[in-house]
């Protein structure tokens, strides 16, 4: 039996096969959970209806998480299905393209900073606010961060103060609601080619850098990551709440590669 046996949870981000939310899906899947699915917008439904099937699940709902009336509406509806589950997965996170390259200082602008973090980061405790009365008491809610949040990462620009922000709330949603049984707790995934990560300047060298500087001297994957959260939204991780797990191959607490011992 798996260990997300009898779990019921909802997952947001899917855009591609590629997507970090499609490997947690597979993972908790594979743990025996029911799953329920949100696509951003009509383009990407019946791609999102066809992942929800494999899945054995014909729960897919619309969520834009610009818009309060499409966060209430997504559990109006799931309520319809669902009228208690045991948690979410967030794996959204969007700033526009241009400020994604170049100088920080020179590309921010107050429209830019303003949407990557409303986004990337209210979105998470916007959700949460809106399902609060439909959570069990032994739910979860896990994000998807990035070190990006406390290191310098050359063209990551305003997603790094966005992902410090949705750290933050991360802490402060389990506080808050930590005494109703609901744990909250964010990934910070190491680099992973998913479609938020197209188009990124000289990303392939990112991941070789990676590959050289962490300890398991190869990038993760989305099962990585999946069996992470799946583990995250079981009954095997009570304990932990508030936390920010690097699911990165120990990259982050390296500064230097191998080639420095010699
Ligand atoms: P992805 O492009 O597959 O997923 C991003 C998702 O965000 C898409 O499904 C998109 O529909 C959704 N989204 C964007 N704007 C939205 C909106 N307004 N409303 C609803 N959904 C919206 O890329 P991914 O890499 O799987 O990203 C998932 C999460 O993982 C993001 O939070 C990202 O920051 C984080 N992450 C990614 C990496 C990486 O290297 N790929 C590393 C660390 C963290
Ligand atoms: O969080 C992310 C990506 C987030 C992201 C990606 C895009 C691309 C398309 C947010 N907004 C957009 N907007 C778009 O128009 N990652 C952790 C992946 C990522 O993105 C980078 C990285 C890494 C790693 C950007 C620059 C440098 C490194």
């Amino acid at each position: 039996m798996g260990f997300l046996t009898g779990k019921h949870i909802l997952i947001t981000g899917i855009a591609s096969h590629r997507s970090i939310a499609y490997g947690v899906a597979q993972a908790m899947h594979r743990e025996g959970a029911q799953l329920a699915f949100t696509y951003q917008h009509e383009k990407l439904k019946s791609r999102v209806e066809e992942v929800a099937a494999s899945f054995g699940s014909k729960i897919v709902l619309l969520c834009d998480v610009t818009k309060d009336i499409s966060i209430s509406n997504l559990f109006i509806c799931l309520a319809e299905v669902w009228p208690t589950f045991d948690g979410f997965i967030h794996a959204i996170a969007f700033a526009p393209s241009e400020q994604l390259c170049g100088d920080y200082v020179k590309t921010v602008t107050r429209e830019g900073f303003s949407i990557a973090h409303e986004i990337s980061a209210y979105s998470f405790v916007a959700m949460a606010k809106e399902s609060q009365k439909m959570l069990s008491a032994k739910s979860s809610l896990v994000t998807l961060t990035y070190l990006g949040s406390k290191r310098v990462v050359p063209n990551y620009n305003v997603m790094g103060p966005a992902k410090a922000s949705l750290e933050a709330n991360t802490r402060y949603m389990a506080s808050s609601m930590g005494p109703k049984g609901v744990r909250v707790n964010a990934i910070s995934s190491g680099p992973i080619r998913t479609l938020a990560a197209s188009g990124i300047k000289n990303f392939k060298k990112m991941l070789s850098h990676c590959e050289s500087v962490a300890p398991i001297q190869r990038t993760v994957n989305i099962i990585d990551i999946g069996n992470v959260a799946a583990f995250l939204c079981s009954d095997l991780s009570a304990g932990i709440t508030g936390e920010i797990i690097h699911v990165d191959g120990g990259f982050n607490i390296t500064v230097m590669n191998e080639s420095f011992s010699n």
